[in-house]
């Protein structure tokens, strides 16, 4: 039992995960921290040595691009050896289980899918490819080790190359964002994992479902602008401890 965690509340999340028909999972960086991945935010964040701006806009690849391509290239080698813990599997046997698990993440690193999550909504892309800043038209191109030879990248056209990731000020990808708000809006139970609920809009996902008097069950070591909202469940401790925990009291082993 983690010692952060009083176990009724871990019974109680377990209730509720037994009993919902239509479960949806939100995730943020924190729920890939255990497996070696920064956070953004924090004390161990990404971000305590740059400015997130300088790192996550276009005007910041464009102002500095070798700093950002080194950084998604530091990025990338590590999700490429990095393995999903614990918690990613507990949420494979919820998949399994209830026959079917949408799930929502802000993460680019591939681990739910590496895991086995069949349903991932990833509302910020994905590290698997670049494109053109300038939109010339080329294709986009895959990011092999290859790519980094010389950085910055560049495309074709002799413009520079942007990682096909959601960066500030930039719309999210249509569907993705539609299929997530029609979730937070028809879904009877969420749980959000390991995000700091200051990035818009997928912040506003649980909000949605309060609203409609859904329950959201949160797991974080820390205290987010969620947790002390009416109808929010929140377990206080990491997304590798308290996944499996729930999973052991809902189904066993
Ligand atoms: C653990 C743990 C463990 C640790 N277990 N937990 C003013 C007000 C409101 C909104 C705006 C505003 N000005 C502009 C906006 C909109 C803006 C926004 O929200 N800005 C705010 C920061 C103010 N949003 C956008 O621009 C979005 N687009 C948009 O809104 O389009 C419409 C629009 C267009 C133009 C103008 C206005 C609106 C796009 C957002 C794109 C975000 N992109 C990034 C980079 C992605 C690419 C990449 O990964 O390289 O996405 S930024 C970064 O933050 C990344 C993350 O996905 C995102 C969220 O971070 P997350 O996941 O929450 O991580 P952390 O680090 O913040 O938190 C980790 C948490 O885990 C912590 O709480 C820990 O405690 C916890 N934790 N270990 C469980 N083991």
């Amino acid at each position: 039992m983690n010692e952060l965690q009083p176990g009724n509340l871990i019974s109680e999340a377990a209730d509720m995960v037994e009993a919902a028909r239509s479960m949806v999972v939100s995730t943020g960086a924190g729920m890939s921290s255990e497996s070696g991945v920064r956070t953004f935010r924090g004390e161990d964040g990404f971000w305590r040595e740059h400015r997130a701006e300088d790192l996550a806009s276009i005007e910041g690849i464009r102002k500095n691009p070798e700093l950002v391509w080194e950084w998604y290239r530091e990025r990338l080698k590590a999700c490429e050896e990095l393995e999903p813990h614990a918690g990613y599997y507990a949420l494979v046997t919820i998949q399994s289980e209830k026959g079917i698990l949408p799930l929502i993440t802000q993460n680019v690193d591939g681990l739910h899918q590496k895991a086995g999550i069949e349903d991932v909504i990833e509302l910020h892309g994905n590290l698997g490819s670049a494109s053109c800043i300038d939109r010339c038209g080329a294709p986009s191109v895959e990011m092999t080790e290859e790519l980094f030879e010389e950085l910055p990248p560049r495309c074709s056209c002799g413009s520079i190359l942007r990682p096909d990731v959601v960066l500030f000020g930039e719309q999210l990808p249509e569907e993705a964002l539609r299929r997530a708000f029609h979730l937070a809006d028809s879904c009877d139970l969420m749980m959000v994992i390991g995000t700091s609920m200051v990035v818009y809009p997928a912040s506003s996902l649980p909000l949605i479902a309060l609203q409609r008097g859904v329950k959201v069950i949160e797991i974080n070591p820390e205290v987010t602008p969620l947790s002390s909202l009416d109808g929010t469940i929140s377990l206080h401790g990491t997304a590798g401890s308290i996944l499996p925990e729930i999973v052991k009291v809902v189904y066993g082993g």
